[in-house]
């Protein structure tokens, strides 16, 4: 799987998923869930302002019609009635909408309401980009703000998982740093030898963790010749796994923005899928997005 195309393509090809969506009263992503539910990827649950919602689709002239709608008098409730719905298993996987980030994923982890496992949650992006010849996984540039060592080796499992559902056997891992020696004074230069040391615990031979790498090395062969730097997986990386939030957020504005990349984001490590998008994402990410939970779930 080369291209976020090849992503819509495997999520067509499976059973249709109920997706409820908190919020729903948003331009791009009704835009995104009618061409979805048109593909035969997902069956929406709307759910928030339904009165806005229904003005939306009638300016852009969409037709919401048959779709379920669930009422809800503000942000927090439709987050909570959107959870539910995975509890009582009426919906597969869930969607944020036109709601912030923290609110949702507050209620995601409030223990009441059953969506936690045991393990930490963590955001992955999956980005397409015109430089690289490979799809890229950013990790975790939405949710944990600054994991730990043993946090950050979750947040690889967690990314690990999305590319075997996607079909993956091998999987390079480049713990990011500022440089690729390890430097007592740049704290995510140490943490990252420890990642790599400590990965080799792990009983996944098909996965490849190496740190600390700078970004140029982890993306290019030739940049890794040109230092002189030994690796086994240089320029042939599948997840960029970052330090904290702000290298992830900063890392993949700059992949949408300057790069012009593609991209699908979903948080892992609950019991079904979390598609969270940015309220700015356009309607072709939201779209892959919803592919891409429903490929997972
Ligand atoms: N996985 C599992 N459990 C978690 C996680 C996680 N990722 N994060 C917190 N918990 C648990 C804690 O162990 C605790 O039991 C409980 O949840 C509350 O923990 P707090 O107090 O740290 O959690 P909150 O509710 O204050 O914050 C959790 C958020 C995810 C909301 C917070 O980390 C956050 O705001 N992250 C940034 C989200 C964001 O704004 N992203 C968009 C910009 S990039």
């Amino acid at each position: 799987m080369n291209t976020i195309k090849d992503l819509i393509k495997i999520s067509q090809k499976q059973k249709i998923k109920k997706l409820a969506i908190a919020s729903s009263e948003d331009e791009e992503l009704l835009k995104a869930i009618v061409e979805a539910a048109q593909l035969k990827i997902i069956e929406p649950i709307l759910i928030g302002d339904i009165k806005k919602t229904e003005e939306i689709a009638i300016k852009l002239n969409l037709d919401i019609g048959k779709y379920k709608k669930i009422k809800a008098e503000n942000n927090k409730e439709s987050a909570v009635k959107a959870i539910k719905l995975i509890k009582t298993g009426e919906a597969d996987f869930i969607m944020k909408g036109l709601i912030d980030t923290s609110i949702l994923l507050k209620e995601v982890l409030n223990k009441e309401y059953g969506l936690r496992k045991e393990g930490l949650l963590s955001h992955v992006m999956i980005y397409e980009i015109p430089n690289y010849h490979k799809l890229l996984i950013l990790t975790d540039g939405g949710m944990n703000i600054n994991p730990t060592i043993e946090e950050r080796l979750t947040i690889i499992k967690n990314s690990v998982n999305v590319l075997e559902k996607l079909g993956y056997e091998k999987i390079n891992v480049a713990c990011l740093s500022a440089k690729e020696k390890v430097n007592l004074k740049i704290k995510s230069t140490v943490d990252a030898k420890k990642i790599e040391e400590l990965w080799k615990n792990e009983a996944k031979s098909n996965v490849i963790v190496e740190g600390p790498l700078a970004l140029d090395l982890a993306i290019s062969k030739n940049a890794a010749e040109i230092k002189g730097f030994k690796s086994d997986i240089a320029g042939e990386v599948d997840i960029l796994l970052v330090p904290n939030i702000e290298m992830g957020n900063g890392i993949g504005k700059s992949l949408t923005y300057l790069a012009k990349a593609k991209s699908a984001g979903v948080v892992m490590g609950a019991k079904v899928p979390i598609i969270l998008v940015s309220r700015s994402d356009d309607y072709q990410t939201k779209l892959n997005s919803i592919a891409l939970g429903s490929v997972i779930s």
